[in-house]
């Protein structure tokens, strides 16, 4: 098998069990139980020194970080189109916006969900309220860049669409979720019809959200 994916449901690694859909190809699916802490057994650690998911194994090899694995599907199966190629008008797009997704955005999500990692258990508090303040600001970004756009980067769907819907989705339970935005709604709106979500939605036992 070319693929094997180690992930958990409702995390990121649902983000690469979605675009593994996406292209149909065949892969090996383990997805882990967080309760019983297998994602931080030493067989695991070795895969994926941080005990996170996802992590995919490529021809053997493993491969961590969701936005790397999205990203090197894509160029692995350029024929999806899921990246603009090297050269092209959209590139620097793409990786402009990639990067701030993983780097810039997406860190303030592990702030909301584990506040108690910046600085312990008695700064909780301040530390979601300083997340939710940066989540919120990212999603008022993405909500400007979608005003006259269907799609983040280019003409169509992309690894940066991929990666900003599961983090989208992520805010269905804050205080003011992404489909609170106009834009961003009529924009999840459309990507929650691709079947393939529909699909790791069934897959991992997910109800919420899909439907609006
Ligand atoms: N930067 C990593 C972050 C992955 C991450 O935080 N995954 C979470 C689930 S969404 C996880 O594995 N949490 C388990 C833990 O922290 O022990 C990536 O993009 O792959």
């Amino acid at each position: 098998m070319m693929y094997a994916l180690y992930g958990s449901p409702s995390t990121a690694g649902t983000a690469i069990h979605w675009m593994l859909l996406e292209l149909g190809v065949p892969f090996e699916l383990t997805l882990l139980d967080f309760d019983k802490a297998e994602h931080k057994t030493p067989k695991y650690l070795a895969l994926n020194p941080d005990g996170f998911v996802p992590t995919l194994i490529v021809d053997g090899a493993p491969v961590t970080q969701m936005a790397a694995i999205a990203a090197l599907l894509a160029e692995r199966h350029p024929e999806a189109g899921f990246a603009p190629p090297p050269g092209s008008a959209a590139r620097a797009d793409y990786l402009s916006w990639s990067y701030w997704l993983a780097n810039s955005w997406q860190p303030h999500f592990r702030g909301w969900f584990y506040p108690y990692e910046p600085a312990g258990e008695a700064a909780q508090d301040a530390a979601q309220d300083v997340a939710r303040g940066r989540i919120e600001a990212g999603l008022a970004r993405l909500d400007a860049r979608l005003a006259d756009r269907d799609y983040l980067v280019g003409e169509g769907f992309t690894t940066v669409d991929l990666l900003t819907a599961i983090l989208c989705r992520w805010t269905r339970n804050m205080p003011r979720p992404a489909t609170e935005w106009p834009n961003l709604k009529r924009y999840l709106d459309a990507i929650r019809q691709r079947p393939a979500l529909r699909e790791v939605h069934v897959r991992e036992g997910l109800t919420d959200w899909i439907d609006g």
